[in-house]
């Protein structure tokens, strides 16, 4: 097994049709009603995204105008009013919907609940009910900690129905990196619980969060809600700590939602770039409702009957838009499930679609390919018959991975949807819609209605067919990000700059490398810039160097990404040791540690290759590309003449 190369992805000639019977039901159910939606969205997206959301959405009060664009900065559906909390649960309640299933969750231990509209809608309200009470207001921040259980949709839920502004926080997040970003948007208030279950063990969030806030550290943080999950005994402060079940006993579960305007904020997320500390992505209301919607609808092709799995987390953009907000606008079926394939239930992924009769199933190339090693015979022991559709995210799927995908689990007969997006763009961006557009193993295919996506060279000029170049938007779209929490500039710096505009015109740099081919397919590449995708994660280089040279034994590090067949990418770093400090394997699985307590597990190197010093360039800038060929036990090839000293090369490869 392999990443996709170049030539692979030349190779590929398999097309594979939607099945007739998959598109006579569809939503879009053919090639040209595509094209026709997406030339329309072409020659008006306004009144494309304004018809979309007067007859999709709930508003209190329409808007006056579609978009305001004064690059880089946009605004939709300006001096519209509205609610996503109102969109994904008031709305249904006057509908047969009232009593169906919006959660089916299921916990590691294999416990299980299951809320419906109603019951949903009256948790969200007492919750809120209780963030109102402990002050928090309109316009506050407030951070989620959280395993996957349904008290972090309800916590979303409620903060967006006051008006509060959520920061999910991934639980497999260090206290460190929990404290970074609590800081930087100045939570007010943290839920969290005792702990979650990830393969048979506890996570301690609730410790986590201690740590997090000790010495005054996040001094906004006034309060901590603990949701009992665990239940090892953990401590509470008094006066901040509260548990949650005892809050929302008391509490009334009446809470209208709160009209917002549609630029409010909705939540702030942290995502790595290439650079500097992690960005807080805003998002806002009203059109990143509408987009996830939209998205949700055509992409997943959903129909009120369907049961839809996402095995995503809500600590990341995909559990925000396609766990909670994008189905349940829909009114639909989501399934969440806390657990994660393990030694010792291999198999639990399959028994879910069994038990729940999975119909949309959506994971991560980096799952299939775990799916893949632990062998066929466990899902063929299940019956899959529920699946009709299945869905990949967050990396580039290589086409043996897609094959046996499409073979084993979809049986032939569910089509695939390779979807690209970033936690930056919203909502999926490129894919293919699945009774629409006939697809090929390895590609995105092609854009979403309303998105004009390029891929072009630094100019901003187009590349010809099947040469890379960089994968670019040109016009803005409702589930945008609007900027980087409390910088503006670096908003404008990171994404609208590397392709300077021309005419007036610009391009939404997404930091992916990219092809179209003949047919106009898209082929993602994978980063252009110093971000790591490890197993779906993204993580800058910088993020793992400076948690690195914060050990004390540590001069400087350089990080780089090896091809992984598992991982899509593993984290090899080149690291050079302060004077007087001998290396050794100790050493290394020191480091290591010292890693996953500055940032987390996932930021774990899997390799760390002490060397006596870093190639640079004669300005001082390390080369990564050298870097990157030796990790990857490849001949070093193309200019070295930069190099400030050769024999640093030489040495690095004797190891
Ligand atoms: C949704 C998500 C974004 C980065 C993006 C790409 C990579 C995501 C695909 C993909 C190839 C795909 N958000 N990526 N989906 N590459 N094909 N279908 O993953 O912000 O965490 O990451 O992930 O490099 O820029 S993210």
């Amino acid at each position: 097994m392999s990443q996709p190369t170049i030539e692979s992805i030349l190779h590929e000639e398999r097309l594979f049709q939607p099945a007739a019977d998959f598109s006579q039901q569809a939503q879009i159910k053919s090639l040209e009603q595509y094209q026709q939606l997406y030339d329309k969205a072409k020659a008006d997206p306004q009144a494309f995204w304004a018809e979309l959301a007067a007859t999709e959405l709930h508003w209190f009060q329409k808007w006056d105008t579609v978009l305001d664009w004064q690059p880089p900065f946009a605004k939709w559906f300006v001096n519209g009013k509205i609610n996503i909390s109102y969109n994904c649960l008031d709305r249904h309640l006057t509908t047969w919907r009232r009593n169906k299933a919006a959660l089916i969750w299921e916990g590691e231990p294999g416990d299980s609940r299951t809320l419906t509209y109603a019951q949903l809608h009256r948790e969200v309200c007492q919750f809120a009910n209780v963030l109102k009470q402990l002050g928090v207001k309109k316009g506050d921040r407030v951070g989620i900690y959280m395993p996957m259980i349904p008290e972090a949709a309800i916590a979303m839920l409620a903060c967006a129905r006051i008006g509060a502004v959520h920061s999910v926080v991934f639980g497999g997040f260090s206290a460190e990196a929990l404290r970074d970003r609590l800081m930087d948007v100045q939570a007010k208030l943290v839920v969290t619980a005792d702990g979650g279950w990830r393969k048979d063990a506890i996570v301690p969030l609730k410790e986590q969060v201690d740590k997090a806030l000790a010495n005054n550290s996040a001094p906004a943080v006034a309060n901590v809600l603990v949701v009992r999950r665990t239940e090892q005994t953990i401590a509470m402060e008094p006066g901040r700590d509260h548990w949650w079940h005892d809050l929302q006993a008391g509490v009334s579960a009446d809470c209208p939602a709160e009209p917002m305007d549609s630029e409010d904020m909705l939540f702030v997320l942290y995502t790595s770039g290439s650079t500097g500390k992690p960005k807080g992505v805003v998002h806002t209301t009203g059109g990143y409702n509408l987009y996830t919607h939209m998205t949700t609808k055509w992409i997943f092709d959903l129909k009120d009957t369907d049961v839809y799995w996402c095995t995503a987390d809500v600590g990341w953009i995909t559990g925000h838009s396609y766990i909670v907000y994008g189905p349940l606008s829909n009114g639909a079926t989501s399934v969440m499930y806390e657990g994660a394939p393990r030694a010792s239930n291999p198999g639990c992924t399959w028994d879910m679609i069994e038990k729940y009769g999975v119909n949309i199933f959506y994971t991560a190339p980096t799952a299939i390919r775990a799916f893949i090693k632990m062998g066929e015979h466990l899902p063929n022991a299940r019956n899959l018959d529920s699946l009709r559709l299945l869905g990949t995210v967050g990396e580039p799927i290589n086409p043996e991975a897609w094959m046996w995908y499409h073979r084993i689990i979809g049986k032939e007969r569910c089509p695939i949807v390779d979807t690209w997006w970033q936690t930056e763009t919203g909502g999926i961006m490129i894919t293919p819609l699945p009774g629409a557009v006939p697809t090929k193993p390895g590609s995105a295919t092609l854009p979403f209605p309303g998105i004009l996506a390029e891929i072009v060279d630094l100019e901003g000029d187009p590349v010809p067919p099947n040469e890379g170049g960089y994968l670019a938007v040109r016009h803005p779209w409702p589930g945008m990000m609007r900027t980087v929490y409390g910088d503006p500039d670096r908003f404008r710096r990171t994404y609208w700059e590397h392709i300077p505009p021309k005419d007036g015109a610009y391009l939404y740099f997404a930091g992916d490398g990219a092809r179209r081919d003949e047919d106009g397919y898209f082929w993602v590449m994978g980063r252009v810039d110093d971000v790591i995708n490890v197993a779906g994660h993204r993580l800058g280089t910088m993020e793992i160097e400076s948690a690195l040279v914060s050990h004390p034994f540590v001069a400087e590090a350089a990080v780089v990404g090896k091809p992984d067949d598992l991982k899509g990418e593993e984290i090899v770093a080149f690291v050079t040791l302060e004077n007087n400090i001998t290396a050794s394997d100790q050493l290394k699985n020191e480091l290591k540690k010292h890693v996953v307590q500055e940032i987390g597990a996932i930021a774990r190197p899997g390799e760390i290759k002490f060397a006596e010093a870093l190639p640079k360039t004669r300005s001082g800038k390390i080369m990564r590309r050298l870097l990157r060929s030796l990790a990857a036990g490849e001949e070093i090839s193309g200019d070295t003449s930069t190099l400030e000293d050769r024999s640093v090369l030489e040495k690095l490869r004797e190891g």
